[in-house]
């Protein structure tokens, strides 16, 4: 296959063209990544000197670029990581989510449509469900309730990939995963910000009471899911990748504390989020059956080996 990854600089793109030119060595992967702040060209270190790997810097917006890649690199599917990710940002500054988001969404859809690609991959979030209470999953049959400026974006995405399959025979299937965990995630998120923090001797800051439960999948099972779907998904479907491994915020940085040998005390509750989601928990039942999916990283395992790399990238 030649993809093109959008946002391969980023965390989740980075790891997935990883994943790609290890296991399918035939395949031709061209990275289309404006780096922004969360674009890092490290991320890819040790990638750069492969033949069937090719980085662009250009926006997702820009039609003519994205047009002129297609051709010049003979793409037959667009795997669309490219985003503003991160929930607090969107909440202080929600336009370059939307123009993003939304309007870099549909640009690559129209090129994508206009050049009759065999596959589009919408990279989507659980947080298009909005937020669970106590009991219950989100299934792909879930409504679409998003809470913030960041996963409205992101569901607004998914309607004009569906809205492309529906109207014009685009083959696209949207992936919606969990918060995902591992190497090379900016230090804004919970995970590295909270490794990072300890490690340098500052407080941990967590939001509200510490109670909300998030549902973490390991960075390299998304991979393997989404490439799943972009080789057996079918046209004009939705696969929930889920952990099974649901945490509130207060278990994991207690955890960090335990591995990392620091005090709790190091712990302060602080203002909570606005709008903040109480519990995601995914149903990935579906890319089971279908496609014979199953997340393989034991949680305390996946964890250690994470925070593992942040010591050894904060010692470097
Ligand atoms: P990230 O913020 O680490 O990376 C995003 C990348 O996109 C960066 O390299 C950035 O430079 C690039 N980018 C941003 N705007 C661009 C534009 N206009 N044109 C080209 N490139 C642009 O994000 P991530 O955590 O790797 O998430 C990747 C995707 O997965 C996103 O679509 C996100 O919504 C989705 N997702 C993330 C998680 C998670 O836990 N991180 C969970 C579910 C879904
Ligand atoms: O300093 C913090 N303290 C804290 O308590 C930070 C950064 C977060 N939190 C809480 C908020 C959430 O309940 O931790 C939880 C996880 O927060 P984030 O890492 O910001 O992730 P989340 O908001 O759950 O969204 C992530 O998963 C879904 C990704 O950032 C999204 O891109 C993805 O779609």
């Amino acid at each position: 296959m030649n993809t093109l990854v959008t946002g391969g600089a980023g965390f989740i793109g980075s790891n997935f063209i990883r994943y790609i030119l290890k296991h399918h060595k035939e395949d031709r992967v061209v990275n289309l990544d404006v780096l922004t702040y969360a674009g890092n060209l490290h991320n890819l270190d040790g990638v750069t000197d492969n033949t069937n790997y090719h980085f662009v810097q250009g926006n997702i917006r820009n039609r003519e670029l994205v047009r002129h890649l297609v051709a010049e690199y003979q793409i037959d599917t667009i795997v669309n990581f490219a985003a503003e990710s991160h929930v607090d940002r969107s909440i202080k500054a929600p336009d370059a989510f939307v123009e993003t988001n939304v309007e870099g969404t549909l640009a690559l859809l129209d090129v994508a449509k206009e050049a009759r690609l065999s596959k589009f991959i919408q990279i989507s979030t659980d947080e298009v469900y909005g937020a669970l209470g106590k009991a219950g999953t989100f299934t792909e049959e879930s409504p679409l309730q998003p809470n913030s400026p960041y996963s409205a974006s992101k569901a607004s995405a998914d309607m004009l990939a569906r809205a492309y399959f529906k109207t014009y025979g685009l083959d696209v299937s949207i992936t919606r995963s969990s918060n995902n965990y591992g190497p090379r995630q900016h230090p804004e998120k919970l995970i590295p910000r909270m490794i990072t923090r300890a490690l340098s001797g500052e407080t941990l800051p967590i939001y509200g009471n510490g109670k909300n439960v998030r549902d973490w999948l390991y960075v390299m099972d998304n991979c393997r899911a989404i490439d799943l779907v972009m080789r057996h998904g079918r046209a004009g479907e939705v696969y929930n990748i889920g952990g099974h491994n649901e945490r509130s915020n207060n278990e994991i940085v207690r955890l960090f504390c335990s591995k990392l040998g620091i005090s709790e005390d190091r712990i302060k509750y602080v203002a909570d989020r606005l709008g903040h989601d109480w519990r995601y928990a995914v149903d990935s039942s579906k890319i089971e059956r279908e496609l014979g999916w199953q997340s393989q990283q034991e949680f305390l395992m996946g964890m250690e080996q994470t925070i593992q790399w942040y010591v050894a990238q904060y010692r470097s």
